[in-house]
């Protein structure tokens, strides 16, 4: 297929998986609207209908809880497709919602899109919402400076051995029996496992046993760990909060603070053993033993470090295809199953917008050209295996959609 039948094929996907006003991940596997993928997608439509790209920013931020959360998923119409559902959350909201969050990537997004395709009154109003979306970040999920994560899904890297330390200490064996459907959709070996799956449905318990209250998940829950890649993210998209701030005329030296604030305490997250940051266990301070595309992420949010940037070239050196989500010199790396090694468009996208902006623009160019061999040879699949290629996962998937229309078609414009 020549690069411009793909451009109308990412187009007919973004279009086909639109369910008005939101764009589901992929048919059959991801039903309902998700929240980091929405950013993504947003993205894409920008190269070619930006109404409907602040569309879905919009429609994301119209499930925002009233303390400023942006759900991981809003269920906007039923689907027995899909578990854990609605009524597992049981979050009790209109319309309903996961109870954690995912990814503050949409601040990154809308400003690109903005760039792009102007919409300054769509920005205006979506600025008050994408503040207090990152205050909630500050105040239900910093501890020791960074951001933490509550559940493996709110990291978007879920079954990433990042949050290996963290599960140990989780107890599933109590969870009752239920039906997954995701292992309907997808070979299962690419997918979590049973314990996995017994300890993620334990947190979600434990949420809606408490209410979904914050601040208690956050000081009594199963799981809390310092997560690398949203504490970099985080301070990117404060960054460019203050930036959107400085073009609409609003005070952003509070975005612009919280940002400076989180960067000094990037050490917490240095894992001296591995020479990279890396995920860390908020409550025992145990450290994941891998290197992961989490401190890959340091790249987006232009926090340098010539130890770690040394690790990172070795790591990207050891695959074919983009950046690793696993390190392959790392005990568990198993390149097709979920987060433990495979590469992501998405991931390697968000990387790339730091290295552009470093000015480092072969190493951009590289990643472009891997990223795009990537979807030339396998199409739109949800994930890749970094050493050959295979695509994984879900087909025709929004978020791969995106990434070859925003980013990785650009080789040949
Ligand atoms: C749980 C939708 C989502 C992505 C995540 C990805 C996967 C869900 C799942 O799919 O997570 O949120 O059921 O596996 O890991 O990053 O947002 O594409």
């Amino acid at each position: 297929m020549s690069d411009k039948d793909l451009d109308a094929t990412a187009r007919d996907i973004l279009v086909s998986n639109d369910r008005g006003g939101y764009t589901i991940p992929t048919k059959g596997l991801y039903p309902f609207q998700w929240n980091w993928d929405s950013a993504f997608a947003a993205w894409g439509f920008s190269t070619f209908d930006a109404d409907r790209a602040w569309t879905e920013l919009e429609t994301l931020f119209s499930a925002q809880w009233d303390s400023g959360m942006v759900p991981h998923i809003v269920f906007h119409k039923e689907d027995d497709g899909y578990f854990p559902g609605p009524e597992v959350w049981g979050t009790g909201t209109s319309p309903a919602t996961s109870g954690i969050s995912q990814p503050p990537v949409a601040a990154i997004l809308a400003r690109l899109i903005h760039d792009r395709v102007g919409g300054t009154d769509r920005l205006r109003a979506l600025y008050p919402k994408l503040l207090a979306w990152h205050r909630w970040w500050r105040e239900c999920r910093t501890v020791h400076g960074v951001a933490c994560i509550t559940h493996p899904w709110e990291s978007g890297r879920d079954n990433c051995p990042d949050w290996d330390p963290g599960m140990a200490n989780v107890d599933g064996s109590d969870v009752g029996a239920y039906q997954r459907r995701d292992t309907g959709h997808v070979d299962a070996a690419m997918r979590p496992g049973k314990d996995d799956y017994d300890r993620y449905l334990a947190m979600v318990q434990f949420g809606r046993a408490c209410g979904w209250d914050q601040a208690t998940i956050r000081d009594d829950g199963p799981f809390l760990m310092g997560d690398p890649a949203i504490s970099f993210i985080l301070i990117r998209a404060n960054r460019d909060l203050a930036a959107m701030a400085a073009t609409l005329g609003e005070d952003g030296s509070e975005p612009a603070l919280w940002a400076d604030e989180m960067e000094a305490a990037l050490p917490w997250l240095w894992n001296a053993d591995l020479q990279a940051y890396a995920a860390r266990d908020a409550r025992t301070g145990r450290f994941a033993s891998n290197i992961s595309s989490g401190a890959a992420l340091a790249l987006l949010a232009g926090v340098e470090n010539a130890a770690m940037e040394a690790k990172l070239a070795e790591m990207w050196d050891r695959v074919t295809y983009g950046i690793p989500s696993n390190d392959p010199a790392a005990a568990g790396f198993e390149p097709r199953r979920y987060w433990r090694g495979p590469t992501w468009p998405v991931v390697n996208a968000l990387i790339a917008v730091g290295l552009a902006d470093a000015g480092r623009h072969e190493d951009e160019a590289r990643l472009r050209r891997e990223t795009a061999a990537l979807i030339r040879q396998g199409g739109f699949f949800e994930y890749f295996d970094p050493l050959d290629g295979t695509a994984c996962g879900g087909d025709r998937f929004t978020w791969t959609a995106a990434i070859w229309l925003a980013w990785a078609n650009r080789e040949a414009a």
